[in-house]
């Protein structure tokens, strides 16, 4: 979370029965890595051609390149320096390295060239060249995707917007930021407080993810359980297909029913639809009084009955509902430099933070506390602190926001972003468990407010046997219960092939009927999103 939001100077130690005070905390800065070792060892950029059947540590997941491409020449090089300048053009290799592999190090793909566009006009002319040529582009922003979509699977040619990052305006009455789309959220999320406003959404990658990229992931985060999807909260979008047709969706009305309203296509659309040019967001108001707490549980009807009783009882002023086992704490406190456990060593299997936020900070402390007492009073808390002053609130989100950080410092990990009703949501983790044994450790964890499971699997390298206890039961159970494979990552190249298990077949094919008019030549993000049969 923004840790210089909070309030929490010159509060006294909390009174509240059975809440102990812990001492401060130092605060260790949260963001994802930049340099990622990774099992397949250094990319070597002369293999791209070489490379005719990519496998990502699934074998279900084998993807032939498609011959209908171009291979990039020198000519395609000189045009790209005619439009863009030298710099827009990378070839170095090791900057290209860092671009052809995700942020778990698991997918790397192996493109030969990095575009960096500064305007919208630029990045038309990138698509409507390599529409002619048929050249496959795969868009990018902060690349800290968790699904394989951010990076080129073969040689497409990468489009950064990371040189598109000005705020356009910030109208202040409404609280309504326009920008482009490679503005670092951690950057407009400083601006807009600065305003007295605050970003609708909220997440771990907040230092290095884009804006463009949040949109396209359609990301939900921290603050989703507040103030809702990206559906809602994005306004208008500038987008380019990939014929390079600018498309002016950038209105920052809030009601405008004229027509189809053709900028949810490109939320969550994972850059297959167009390229994410400019955004016109909502931002809520920044309320002064910020509560953080850390709660454990004894079993998991707790944590759902104190979601129920924190839905009813705080109401108004509940910003975050996050759930933890007592596997991703120990996680945590293994790989995370100076984080500490709120609370004493125990056998609670289950941790929730809760944080509210609200307009008075008495009224909303006493609030909180009073729910608390009442819950422990009920047997839903077994233990819990609040945060007395910002570092220990910083502390409480560092060991939440920390987790996907300390997941890839085991080895392999294997991630799963399940939308499950609430009350089974926890089921699939005591399975897999089952299934797995002593040769992986089973994490769960997510937003319970917004009933969506990270269940990660973390062993000491990628294993196709292991990934065969894994897959496809995980899709099946969840498809079983009327889930979603992706709450909130998308499908990227992980899950591409595996979209039936949430959406029906009609629905799968007309998804595949609106790709094929945007980009008849099926240049943008390939092999990405939706099953390559339908296309
Ligand atoms: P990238 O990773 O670069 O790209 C993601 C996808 O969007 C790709 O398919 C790419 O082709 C496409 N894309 C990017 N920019 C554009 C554009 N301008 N136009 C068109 N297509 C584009 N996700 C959540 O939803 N909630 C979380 O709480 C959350 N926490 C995370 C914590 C950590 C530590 C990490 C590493 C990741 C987390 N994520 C989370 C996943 C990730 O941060 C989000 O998906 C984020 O929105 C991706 O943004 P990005 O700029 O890094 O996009
Ligand atoms: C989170 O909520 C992110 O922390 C990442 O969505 C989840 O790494 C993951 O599996
Ligand atoms: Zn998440």
């Amino acid at each position: 979370m923004p840790h210089t939001q909070h309030e929490f100077a010159n509060r006294t130690v909390n009174s509240c029965r059975g809440f102990h005070w812990i001492p401060s905390l130092q605060h260790s800065p949260c963001g994802p890595r930049t340099n990622v070792e990774t099992h397949e060892g250094k990319y070597s950029a002369n293999k791209a051609s070489e490379v005719q059947k990519r496998s990502f540590g699934s074998a279900a997941t084998q993807i032939q390149r498609n011959p209908a491409y171009s291979e990039l020449t020198s000519d395609d090089v000189s045009y790209f320096k005619s439009i863009l300048g030298d710099n827009g053009v990378v070839q170095d290799e090791d900057r290209i390295a860092v671009a052809n592999v995700d942020w778990m190090g698991k997918y790397r793909g192996a493109s030969q060239l990095l575009l960096l566009p500064k305007s919208t006009v630029e990045v038309s002319k990138i698509l409507s060249y390599c529409n002619t040529r048929r050249l496959a582009v795969v868009p990018q922003g902060g690349n800290t995707g968790l699904v394989g979509g951010s990076v080129p699977v073969y040689d497409e040619v990468i489009v950064s917007l990371a040189g598109m990052d000005k705020i356009i305006s910030f109208d202040n009455i409404n609280g309504i930021l326009t920008c482009e789309a490679g503005c670092v959220l951690e950057n407009l999320s400083t601006f807009v407080e600065n305003e007295g406003f605050i970003m609708p959404l909220d997440l771990g990658a907040k230092g290095s993810c884009h804006i463009g990229g949040n949109i396209s992931t359609n990301a939900g985060g921290l603050r989703f359980i507040r103030y809702g999807s990206l559906h809602g909260n994005v306004l208008g979008l500038e987008a380019v297909l990939a014929d390079g047709t600018i498309l002016d969706m950038l209105t920052t009305l809030r009601k405008d029913n004229t027509g189809y309203d053709l900028k949810h296509l490109f939320i969550g659309s994972e850059g297959s639809l167009g390229v994410v040019t400019k955004i016109a967001v909502l931002t809520p108001a920044k309320l002064p009084s910020t509560n953080v707490a850390f709660l454990s549980c004894n079993d998991y009807t707790s944590c759902q009955k104190l979601l129920l009783a924190a839905r009813r009882n705080l109401g108004e002023i509940l910003s975050a509902f996050e759930f933890m086992d007592n596997h991703c704490i120990d996680l945590a406190m293994r790989h995370l430099e100076g984080v500490q456990n709120p609370l004493p060593a125990s056998q609670t299997k289950f941790y929730i933070l809760i944080e509210t936020t609200g307009s008075d900070e008495s009224y909303d402390k006493t609030k909180l506390e009073g729910f608390l007492l009442r819950s422990m009073e009920d047997g839903l808390v077994a233990d819990g602190v609040i945060a007395q002053d910002i570092s220990q609130a910083s502390n409480f989100w560092r060991i939440r926001e920390g987790i996907s950080e300390a997941s890839v410092k085991v080895g392999a990990v294997y991630k799963y972003d399940l939308s499950i009703p609430v009350e089974k949501l926890y089921d699939i983790v005591e399975e897999m468990r089952c299934r797995l044994g002593d040769n992986a450790e089973v994490l769960g964890y997510g937003h319970l407010g917004d009933g969506n499971l990270h269940l990660n699997i973390l062993s000491s390298k990628y294993d196709d046997n292991r990934l065969a206890q894994i897959e496809p039961f995980v899709y099946e159970w969840t498809s079983a219960q009327r889930g979603s494979i992706s709450a909130e990552h998308g499908l990227g190249l992980m899950k591409a092939e595996k979209i039936h298990y949430s959406k029906s077949p009609e629905a799968v094919q007309l998804m595949a009927s609106i790709k094929k008019l945007l980009d008849p030549n099926s240049i943008l993000n390939p092999y990405k999103v939706l099953p390559q049969s339908v296309l």
